[in-house]
């Protein structure tokens, strides 16, 4: 049981609600090592074929609970920020690595590290009502969690810096304009289109995803003949799934897959 994050298990998808709905989720130190536990046992349950992550009430999260900082004296805030830091960073990677595809499901706030834990996701889903931003700059700080390589690699590196220097919040709607989510739905719909595409995912071909988002990672930083060589010895892994079998076997039956995600 954890104290500030729900965990709900349903049909192959595990849904995970941080859960501090009276700061707007905003994420102490109890809270990040919830997410990282969870997370990393996530990553070796091969009955979660599908994540979720989310936020309880008016939010999807407002970055790093800055009440800490009041009671931090100044001439401890360097070491207080790199503590907050190794641990949103251990979080993050283990997001990007998690051999499932994650959904984040993204409504009102979404700030600061919030956000960039959002953009680690795989698939954004965004509210018409969401307010999106960089927030770090308004309080004199520097985007952490990763958001200066998300931003920039998600929207190219003019837009990722004005929403870095402007720090201004974008709705849901302008979100999905310029590529920050895939996809933009009324409030009201929010909850079923996620359940839906969470569902869809979790009854698909579970390793082979996990290989698609290696393979994809991976070619961020290569070169087309490294990323050449890769997806070769990535093919050689799925075409050993039993999922690959029977997605052909399902083709030439003229009938739907059937994926065990093995
Ligand atoms: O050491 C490190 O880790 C450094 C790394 C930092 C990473 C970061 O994430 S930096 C960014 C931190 N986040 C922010 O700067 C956002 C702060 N919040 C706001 O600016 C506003 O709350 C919002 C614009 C997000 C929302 O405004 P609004 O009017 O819709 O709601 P509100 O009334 O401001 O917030 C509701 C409550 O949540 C309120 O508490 P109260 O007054 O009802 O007792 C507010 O104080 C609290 N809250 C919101 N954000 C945070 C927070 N409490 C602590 N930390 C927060 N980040």
């Amino acid at each position: 049981d954890f104290q500030h994050v729900l965990v709900r298990r349903e049909s192959g998808v595990l849904t995970i609600v941080m859960n501090r709905p009276q700061v707007l989720n905003a994420i102490n130190d109890l809270m990040v090592q919830e997410l990282i536990e969870i997370v990393e046992e996530t990553a070796r349950d091969g009955e979660i074929r599908c994540v979720v992550l989310t936020g309880a009430g008016r939010a999807f999260g407002a970055g790093q609970d800055l009440s800490v900082f009041a009671s931090t004296p100044a001439d401890e805030y360097g070491s207080a920020v790199r503590e907050h830091l190794q641990a949103y960073h251990r979080l993050i990677m283990g997001i990007q690595q998690l051999p499932q595809p994650v959904i984040a499901a993204i409504h009102g706030v979404a700030t600061g590290v919030s956000l960039n834990i959002a953009l680690a996701c795989d698939l954004r889903i965004a509210a018409g009502d969401a307010r999106i931003s960089e927030a770090f700059a308004r309080i004199g700080l520097v985007p952490d969690g990763g958001g200066a390589y998300f931003l920039t690699r998600l929207l190219g590196s003019a837009k990722a810096l004005e929403l870095a220097l402007l720090a201004e919040e974008i709705s849901g709607v302008e979100a999905e304009r310029i590529g920050l989510v895939n996809k933009c739905v009324p409030l009201s719909e929010l909850e079923k289109a996620v359940s839906a595409l969470a569902r869809r995912l979790a009854a698909g071909p579970t390793r082979t995803y996990g290989l698609i988002k290696q393979l994809f990672h991976a070619s961020q930083d290569q070169d087309l003949v490294a990323v050449l060589q890769l997806e070769g010895e990535f093919q050689s892994r799925a075409v050993k799934t039993a999922d690959h079998r029977e997605g052909v076997q399902a083709f030439l039956q003229k009938r739907p897959p059937r994926y065990s995600g093995k």
